[in-house]
């Protein structure tokens, strides 16, 4: 009843909407409408009442609620089902409890913080309100190989979502952080469980700092907000990140990863051509970067002609 209430409202932008008109449409009763109205409130909703006039609604809360993310959502499959949480130590987890238990490809989990904030390799990820911190599951029929590839298809989803909806012009540092003013604005953790030749289910977690302080952050962050001299649309701008993925995924699995989406990566690569050192495992390699390959893997080029293909690590530039 909640989402038809909203809709109603939506339907009648800026006007009074009396209780008995509402639960004539509706086919409840008043005293069921007035209770509904004070759980909207409870969730954050401004809904003034004016004795004659009725109710209207003057404002929806900041938060991440799933009936407005998915209010206008043209996906046919991304965020049809959205868990939202207030608090919780890290959406990957609930995600991958929900997809061990079965959930289907594209539903997604969503929290206003997090306690335990994951990033790679057992690394945190700063969580504060006010940012988007967005899982996915997708059940892919690749390889645990290629998973790399799907961290680059959420990277430029994420960076795609952002350029749309907040005007800003980000770029995509191999393999999974979004820089914006040569600082990290986003982070993604792909995860996966696969047996030795087939993936049960991958989870792809977005971090974004959408309007945090840059006091919370780290100081190689930055956060949408801070950039912009205003606070974005998270709402808005989630709704676009999982319209980009199930846009990019869909195009992933027609034409695979190299072709468009390879490109548009390359594109918005702010890796390629640049003198970098990479950490991966116990290697340390050093020299150009100079393409991103069919897989996803980045290709190196030592000052010595040596040449290097990295499946994954840490990027530092140089010079
Ligand atoms: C990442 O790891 O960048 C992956 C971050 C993924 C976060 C999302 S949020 C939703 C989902 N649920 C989770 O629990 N995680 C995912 P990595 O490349 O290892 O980078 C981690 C490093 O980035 C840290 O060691 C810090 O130096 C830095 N860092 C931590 N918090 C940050 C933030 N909010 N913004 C920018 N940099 C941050």
């Amino acid at each position: 009843v909640e989402t038809k209430i909203l809709d109603l409202f939506r339907k009648h932008k800026d006007d009074y909407l009396s209780g008995e008109e509402i639960s004539r449409r509706l086919k409840v009763t008043r005293a069921a409408i007035w209770k509904h109205i004070e759980k909207l409130r409870q969730t954050g909703y401004d809904i003034e009442a004016q004795p004659h006039l009725g109710y209207r609604l003057k404002a929806i809360p900041d938060k991440m609620i799933p009936d407005e993310i998915q209010n206008n959502l043209e996906t046919k499959i991304f965020g049809k089902t959205i868990y939202s949480y207030e608090s919780t130590n890290s959406t990957n987890d609930i995600a991958y409890d929900l997809a061990e238990k079965g959930a289907k490809e594209g539903v997604i989990v969503i929290a206003e913080e997090q306690k335990k904030g994951k990033g790679r390799l057992g690394r945190s990820w700063a969580s504060p309100k006010g940012g988007i911190y967005l899982s996915v599951i997708i059940r892919p029929d690749i390889m645990p190989a290629e998973i790399q590839e799907f961290t680059l298809v959420a990277a430029l989803s994420v960076a795609k979502a952002i350029s749309q909806t907040a005007k800003l012009v980000v770029q995509i540092k191999w393999p999974n952080d979004i820089l914006l003013n040569e600082k990290k604005v986003c982070g993604i953790l792909a995860e996966m469980k696969a047996e030795s030749d087939k993936i049960d289910f991958v989870i792809l977690g977005i971090g974004v700092n959408a309007n945090i302080d840059s006091s919370r952050l780290p100081n190689t962050a930055t956060s949408l907000n801070e950039v912009a001299g205003s606070d974005v649309a998270r709402i808005e701008l989630a709704r676009s990140i999982i319209t980009n993925l199930e846009k990019y995924y869909f195009m992933f699995k027609k034409e695979g990863f190299d072709g468009r989406i390879r490109n548009s990566i390359k594109d918005l690569s702010c890796t390629l051509g640049k003198h970098v050192k990479i950490q991966s495992h116990s290697h340390s390699y050093e020299g150009e970067a100079t393409d991103i390959d069919e897989k996803g893997a980045l290709l190196v080029r030592h000052e010595t002609g040596l040449r290097y293909r990295i499946l994954s690590g840490d990027v530092t530039f140089i010079g």
